[in-house]
């Protein structure tokens, strides 16, 4: 078929190294760069087919997150800005390991099994981060889907809930904001600027945070971003690419994981930090003591807070789910996907990864009974402000992703609202000392789950021997899960003491190993 001659053209100029196999992980591919060039070509096709099945446009990021330099990765974002769908994971990865020769093949099983019809226009986004080897690749994606004969817009360096936020834009005929980086900012920066005149009395202390950029796209975009504020936030920005290696002792991942500051800045006492990774979808914000001690508040954090901070208001609304519940906890998986899929069944869903992965899904009934309360000229004052709030809260959110810039932005807005410092802050609650631990094993896939990640199914002892050493210790918890983006198996722990989390931690590693 002539369609396909170019694919076949267009797919020897990124051949497959022969026996190669890639998995489409937690948040797509992800491994050294100079393994990935045929995965975007591939992705380029798929994303296409993708566009064509639903219709709609599609996106395409090339990034590797919070990776070191050298790596690369790709994610899939469907119509609404979500992560793709489960079952094109599984078309994803068949197609990325389909040997040469077996390409068509593998293309046409999937326009078979979808039954898509070619001859539908097929739209796509994409989008990359800073790395050095993102140019070709996302050249790579852009030559996959020409050979299929889709039309692709290139929005070159973005971070990725940018790119996520855009493929909304567009799929809702510009309903959710424009399709554009200039009109993002806007959307944002105005509604920042509209929230933060309900703080009174905010003083210059109190309007400026420290950002550490992890040497990435997050540090350009606060760049581009920071005329729109009108100087209702003074930003010093750190790492910002212009020397450091990227994600290299910075950044988001660092900074939790080591629970400590980002190398070579110095943090003054009362300052207020905050780091993003690589691709700008996650924050952790963090500040020193007047004994030098270190305090990291992180997604659990921020996701407590967001909810005392909505709490506030939505009770002018009667916002609450069906059974009649003001507010309920749910736990997934690891991953955006699965946070997001639950958070979209409430009213206002709040989700966090303790990484700095989230953010607030407002249902359409939610946003309509706002916009009416806001528009209706009988609503009381009293009223009238606390729907505004809800609406500027819903306009400075990114609902698409989790995003670093926008997270900030609603982070900063609530401490002026609040006149709160960020001691004040972390002083809502306490966590209990813990550590994360990587462990590197033959085959982590032996390892199964179940209760969202927190108990282990197999191999059979495995959960019984974590069980008894957490005995030993006091408030104790212990979870082991293998990871969806390192060949490696991930311990957690926490105790009445760092002392007793670093050791549960540790003798837990030594079971699973
Ligand atoms: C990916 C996920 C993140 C998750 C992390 C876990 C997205 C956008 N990102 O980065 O949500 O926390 O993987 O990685 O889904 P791990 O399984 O290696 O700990
Ligand atoms: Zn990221």
């Amino acid at each position: 078929m002539a369609q396909f001659q170019e694919v076949i053209k267009q797919s020897s100029l990124h051949p497959k190294p022969a026996g190669l196999v890639l998995q489409y992980g937690t948040a797509g591919f992800r491994t050294n760069a100079n393994q990935l060039d045929h995965i975007m070509f591939r992705m380029g096709l798929l994303a296409t087919l993708r566009s064509k099945s639903t219709k709609a446009t599609i996106g395409v990021m090339v990034t590797a997150s919070h990776n070191p330099e050298e790596d690369n990765g790709v994610k899939l974002i469907d119509p609404m800005g979500e992560m793709v769908t489960p079952a094109w994971e599984v078309y994803a990865t068949q197609l990325a390991n389909a040997e040469q020769d077996d390409l068509l093949t593998a293309l046409k099983d999937i326009i078979e099994k979808e039954a898509i019809n070619m001859n539908q226009e097929a739209n796509v986004f994409v989008g990359k981060d800073t790395r050095c080897s993102s140019a070709s690749l996302s050249q790579a994606v852009l030559d996959g889907v020409s050979s299929l004969a889709g039309h692709s817009k290139d929005y070159g360096l973005v971070t990725t809930p940018q790119l996520h936020y855009m493929v909304c834009c567009q799929n809702t005929g510009g309903k959710y904001g424009e399709a554009t980086v200039e009109g993002y900012y806007n959307k944002l920066c105005q509604a920042f600027i509209q929230l933060t005149k309900n703080a009174s009395n905010c003083t210059d202390d109190q309007k400026h945070v420290h950002v550490d950029g992890a040497n990435g796209i997050g540090a350009l975009k606060v760049r581009e971003m920071e005329g729109h504020l009108k100087k209702k936030l003074q930003i010093s920005l750190f790492n910002d690419g212009c020397q450091g290696k990227l994600n290299h002792q910075c950044g988001a991942d660092f900074v939790k994981v080591q629970q400590k500051p980002p190398t070579g800045v110095k943090i003054n006492p009362g300052e207020r930090w905050c780091s993003f990774d690589g691709d700008a979808d996650r924050i952790v914000y963090y500040y020193t003591d007047s004994e030098g001690q270190f305090h990291l508040l992180d997604g659990d954090k921020i996701n407590t807070y967001y909810i005392a901070f909505l709490c506030g208001y939505t009770g002018w609304f009667r916002l609450e789910d069906s059974s009649g519940e003001k507010g309920q906890m749910r736990c997934t998986k690891t991953g955006v996907k699965h946070l997001h899929h639950a958070a979209q069944e409430f009213d206002i869903g709040v989700y966090f990864e303790a990484n700095g992965h989230g953010t607030v899904l407002f249902s359409k009934a939610a946003e309509e009974k706002i916009q009416l309360l806001v528009k209706n000229p009988n609503t009381d004052d009293e009223r009238k402000r606390a729907a505004l709030m809800l609406q500027n809260t819903i306009n400075v959110i990114n609902q698409t992703v989790g995003d670093a810039i926008s997270d900030m932005l609603l982070i900063e807005a609530i401490l002026a609202i609040k006149g709160m410092t960020v001691q004040q802050w972390d002083a809502i609650y306490s966590d209990l000392p813990n550590r994360q631990l990587k462990v590197k094993v033959s085959d982590r896939r032996v390892i199964d789950t179940t209760d969202a990640e927190r108990r282990a199914v197999s191999p059979a002892g495995l959960q019984e021997a974590i069980d008894s050493l957490v005995k030993k210790y006091r408030q104790a918890r212990s979870f082991v899960r293998p990871s969806g983006t390192e060949d490696v198996v991930r311990v957690y722990s926490e105790a009445e003491t760092q002392e007793s989390a670093d050791a549960l931690a540790h003798e837990v590693s030594l079971v699973v190993y």
